[in-house]
């Protein structure tokens, strides 16, 4: 008996040693001491042995199997640290290679431009407010003593879901529901997205942005309007800039005008950029009519104001020299990170 248990331990000590996976090494544990393993048989012959042989063949036994639990455990020690090593050698990072490129997006030109013109009227004490594109007419028209039978109420220009609600057209209805607030004085930019009824082309198209601005207090006068907007001309443009202010008509303001700059390509000689004519008209602006004021509940003879609108398209195309406006809507990024 002891020399059959000797066998087994040479011969399993052996397959211990041999192993390879963890798999392997149970395998043998189970095929040696196991219910059915080799060894275990070797105890069930033990019921024949006489009773001084048995306490030593049982020692003997246990001692056998004390070693070969050993070397199983140890067996498996040195298998899972191989295979750790292994892993750990595939897992290797090397911090010196280059990283990957990351393709960064970019801000469009409009956000650009819309950043700086809120950063100078910000500075200039001004706040943003928005509103909704989906207005009432009568914010949109009415209370911007827009008559009903306007041109530009045709639905040929504008968007209208019914008879009463349309998609703004310009952002000044922003500025009405300021004004019915009640709070004054004012003093806000309402930059958004405004609609029109356009095909589009080099210059136009169906939705674009505005950026209108609205000072209203006491003793606000047209010296005011033309100082602060060409402040904004200067700090947009560049100091060198002259400001020019022509007569025009809005039904929202009296007197009305819009601003051109000298154009900032040659200093107002004349050029490809200006067409030839040494100022570029940038905005539209003029004092708020008095109708407006009172349909917002100001009063005209306590206050006056003076409001402006610009095309948020027309400043990115002027500052960035882009001479075609579709370019700003492709989204292509070739053009977009060029700026
Ligand atoms: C343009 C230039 C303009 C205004 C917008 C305005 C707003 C209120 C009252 C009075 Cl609440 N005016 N906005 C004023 C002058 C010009 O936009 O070319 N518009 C068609």
């Amino acid at each position: 008996m002891k020399e059959r248990l000797e066998a087994i331990k040479e011969q399993t000590l052996k397959a211990i040693e041999g192993s390879k996976t963890l798999e392997e090494l149970n395998d043998i544990r189970v095929s040696v001491l196991g219910k059915k393993g080799s060894v275990t048989e070797v105890l069930k012959g033990m019921k024949d042995l006489s009773s001084e042989e048995r306490p030593k063949v049982g020692q003997f036994v246990n001692e056998t199997r004390a070693k070969l639990e050993e070397a199983l455990s140890g067996r498996k020690t040195d298998i899972e640290r191989n295979l750790r090593e292994k892993r750990l050698a595939k897992e290797i990072i090397d911090v010196t290679l280059p990283a990957k490129k990351v393709k960064a997006g970019h801000p469009h030109p409009n956000s650009i431009a819309l950043k700086e013109v809120e950063r100078i009227f910000i500075g200039m004490g001004y706040e943003v407010a928005e509103g909704p594109e989906v207005e009432y007419d009568y914010y949109n028209f009415e209370a911007l003593n827009i008559p009903a039978n306007h041109p530009a109420k045709d639905e040929q220009d504008t968007f209208y879901i019914n008879n009463d609600i349309l998609l703004r057209t310009q952002t000044s209805s922003v500025q009405i529901h300021v004004m019915e607030g009640g709070h004054v004085p004012i003093r806000m930019i309402a930059p958004g997205r405004v609609f029109r009824s356009d095909e589009v082309d080099a210059t136009h198209s169906p939705c674009f942005h505005q950026i209108e601005g609205l000072v209203v207090d006491k003793g606000i006068t047209m010296s005011d309007l033309k100082g602060t907007l060409t402040a904004f001309a200067k700090e947009m443009f560049g100091e060198d800039i002259k400001t020019k202010f022509r007569p025009h008509h809005f039904p929202f303001t009296e007197p009305s005008a819009e601003m051109d700059v000298s154009c900032f390509k040659c200093g107002g000689k004349g050029c490809r950029f200006c067409k030839g004519e040494g100022w570029i008209e940038i905005l539209g602006c003029g004092m708020v009519h008095p109708h407006v004021f009172e349909m917002c509940g100001i009063d005209p003879d306590e206050y006056t104001g003076f409001a402006f609108g610009v095309g948020l398209e027309r400043i990115a195309l002027l500052k960035y020299e882009i001479d075609d406006m579709r370019l700003l809507y492709e989204n292509d990024v070739r053009f977009l990170s060029q700026f």
